[in-house]
């Protein structure tokens, strides 16, 4: 059976066509199983066939499934982000498989787990190539990471998104990387104007970064020029630490000794989080810009109550009013019963655009007809030229395969009074 998937269907209007036909309400969005077989039955929830084959329906894809690698950290502190990237990415194959998947054909997320470091993601991404005969890879987690990798994935013509590699220099890797992650010149920026809307008496700042991630390096550079050139304020002082480090006495009282107005941290959760809890406890009381690192609600447990008021500039807002937002977010919420944050959404929207740059290349050259080695090179070609409509907005890609994205938003962190639990909340 093939079905032509013009669009995937939107779950509000699943949701209403269901209301219509008088079946109880989905409070629960259904969800594929992981690669549905032949035997699929419809589930409870499906339309009636008549409303399926409407312009925007889809059945349920079938058949052999397109496998697609997916290499985070699932294990070591950069799991922290790694967990949240598995999550989304969960979350697509099942959506985009329930409508439809590549005209019919369902995807497959084969997950390799990259440890936090560079000989992991080496590993990871030989055995997705090799062995698991993966059409396209999203990851790694870490900039850190994608450096050491990215090259060997480029080599062996296949294509990469990156998930969450925000640093200088990833698209320029090579001609096969690419990355749905915007570059932290993009975002950093937007942290440091909020934290002046907030208090506009901010004169002093210090910055500190980890000087042994390759991320935290790219984005205090951004974050130094964003407080000397773009607000011509004054940077009183510079301390570097590393991503393994959890006692931060040093760095702290260094900081409450200069008394700055402002502290802005480059470096991964756990580190960052540490360091932010040892400069709250030492007493420093004025405002916290975070970067990406610290862009995840993993970083609440680290920090607890002392992460309130922490603020973060994103790529992405679950508030976003779009009709594939919220068909995400509620895909999400029903499976891991939290919002999505970035880097789920992220995640969720690199499989996304390969699922849709697989469907646009098979309506022009069937994917079957095709060797794996000539399919990895025309999705690369396919990937670059597409325009997706995503969680994250309306995206496509530059010519080197770097991030097109118009919408960004900064959210400060909301702690319980006992820290128990937080959340983002968007003041952008
Ligand atoms: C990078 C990042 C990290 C914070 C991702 C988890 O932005 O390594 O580029």
């Amino acid at each position: 059976m093939r079905t032509f998937v013009a669009r995937t269907v939107p779950l509000f209007l699943l949701l209403s066509l269901l209301a219509s036909c008088g079946a109880p309400t989905a409070a629960t969005p259904t969800t594929a199983p992981a690669a549905p077989t032949n035997a699929a039955a419809p589930s409870p929830a499906a339309p009636e066939p008549t409303t399926a084959t409407n312009a925007s329906g889809a059945a349920p894809a079938t058949g052999d499934p397109i496998p697609i690698g997916i290499a985070v950290a699932q294990t070591s502190n950069v799991a922290l982000f790694g967990q949240e990237q598995v999550a989304g990415a969960q979350v697509a194959e099942a959506y985009f498989n329930q409508n439809g998947g590549v005209n019919g054909r369902p995807i497959k997320v084969v997950l390799q787990d990259t440890g936090g470091d560079e000989a992991g993601t080496i590993n990871a991404f030989n055995a997705l190539i090799n062995n698991d005969k993966v059409v396209a890879i999203v990851g790694p987690t870490l900039s850190q990471q994608a450096f050491a990798a990215d090259p060997i994935a480029d080599k062996a013509g296949v294509p990469i998104i990156g998930p969450s590699n925000t640093a200088k220099g990833i698209p320029e890797i090579g001609d096969y990387i690419a990355r749905i992650s915007a570059p932290v010149t993009a975002v950093a920026p937007n942290a440091v104007k909020a934290a002046l809307e907030i208090n506009p008496n901010i004169k002093k700042v210090m910055v500190l970064f980890a000087q042994n991630d390759a991320f935290s390096k790219s984005e205090t550079v951004v974050f130094q020029h964003t407080v000397t050139d773009t607000f011509k304020l004054d940077l009183i002082g510079v301390q570097t630490f590393q991503t393994t480090d959890t006692d931060f006495t040093t760095q702290a009282t260094n900081v409450l000794n200069a008394a700055p107005d402002l502290v802005i941290i480059s470096g991964l959760a756990a580190d960052s989080g540490n360091l932010v809890k040892q400069l709250r406890d030492l007493g420093y009381t004025g405002l916290i810009v975070g970067g990406n690192g610290l862009n995840t609600p993993n970083l609440f447990p680290v920090c607890k109550a002392q992460c309130d008021g922490i603020i973060v500039a994103q790529a992405y807002s679950y508030q976003a009013d779009t009709p594939i937002n919220q068909d995400f977010r509620a895909a999400f919420k029903a499976k891991q019963n939290k919002e999505p944050g970035q880097f789920s959404a992220q995640a969720f929207t690199a499989v996304q655009v390969l699922v849709e740059a697989l469907t646009a290349l098979d309506k022009t050259k069937k994917l079957a007809d095709m060797d794996l080695a000539a399919l990895r090179t025309a999705l690369n070609k396919q990937i670059l030229s597409g325009t997706y409509i995503t969680p994250l907005g309306n995206i496509s890609f530059t010519p080197p395969g770097d991030i097109n994205q118009q919408q960004f938003y900064v959210a400060r962190v909301k702690m319980s009074a006992d820290g128990s639990s937080g959340a983002f909340e968007f003041i952008k």
